[in-house]
């Protein structure tokens, strides 16, 4: 997911379409129900990843080397807690308590360690009616060569994912929720320059779709040059 290219970020909500008001007393009643709005898509922009640390040694009691921080929070730095109940981080079952929960932001675990391993974090929602949405993050302690051996530096390594919430059909509450107006968490800047890497990323779109359409037109060419030589051998044959 780490070279997905970035999406547009806004909330893209589309209302059912207005009924007549026998229909609508109908829909109220379902809703109030507590039945779905169908045709409705709310999507939340969301960043999860981890940061680590070197300690400077390795810690003679434990073995530990690294210190990190795995975490999920809002893009656009609102606060999730409006419409997320808790946050599940499962960790590697090394660890002597591995399921932490945090109940409000910031979601995340600060923690000392040795190893790599894949982090599950797992989202509840505010409307228990909405399904947990699981993410897999693999918990990054070391930066690597190319030839994947283990990079020896003693600067902070980051590995850090953009992706998305999308709610489709939600239910009456979570609607409400997720459309409640937005309020924030203190500020703190993303450690991936997303807006730069918006435009990176569209630069190389434009560039391959140029390299495509120039070898398009070449094998064009190469086409028209071997019709003819076919029309030359079979006037050649037939004369
Ligand atoms: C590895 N497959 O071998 C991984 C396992 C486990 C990480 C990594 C310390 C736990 C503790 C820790 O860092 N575990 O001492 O509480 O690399």
């Amino acid at each position: 997911m780490e070279s997905k290219p970035t999406v547009p970020l806004t909330v893209h909500q589309k209302t059912p379409a207005a009924k007549g008001s026998g229909q609508n007393s109908k829909l109220n009643a379902e809703q109030e129900a507590g039945g779905r709005l169908k045709g409705v898509q709310v999507v939340k922009p969301i960043v999860y990843g981890n940061v680590a640390w070197y300690l400077g040694e390795k810690r003679q009691e434990d073995g530990h080397t690294h210190q990190w921080n795995v975490y999920l929070k809002a893009y656009d730095h609102e606060d999730m807690s409006v419409y997320v109940k808790r946050v599940h981080f499962k960790l590697h079952e090394s660890y002597a308590d591995p399921n932490r929960v945090c109940h409000a932001p910031p979601y995340g675990v600060t923690e000392t360690g040795w190893g790599e391993f894949e982090v599950v974090i797992k989202i509840f929602f505010q409307d228990s009616n909405e399904r947990p949405v699981t993410i897999y993050h693999f918990l990054k302690l070391f930066d690597r060569e190319k030839d994947g051996n283990v990079k020896n530096t003693t600067v902070p390594v980051n590995s850090e994912f953009y992706d998305e919430l999308v709610f489709c059909d939600p239910t009456v509450k979570m609607h409400r929720l997720l459309s409640h107006p937005k309020l924030s968490t203190p500020e703190q800047q993303h450690n991936t320059d997303y807006e730069g890497k918006k435009v990176q990323d569209l630069q190389k779109v434009l560039t391959a779709k140029k390299k495509v359409k120039q070898e398009i037109d070449e094998l064009k060419t190469r086409l028209a040059e071997a019709k003819e030589n076919i029309l030359k051998l079979k006037s050649n044959v037939s004369s």
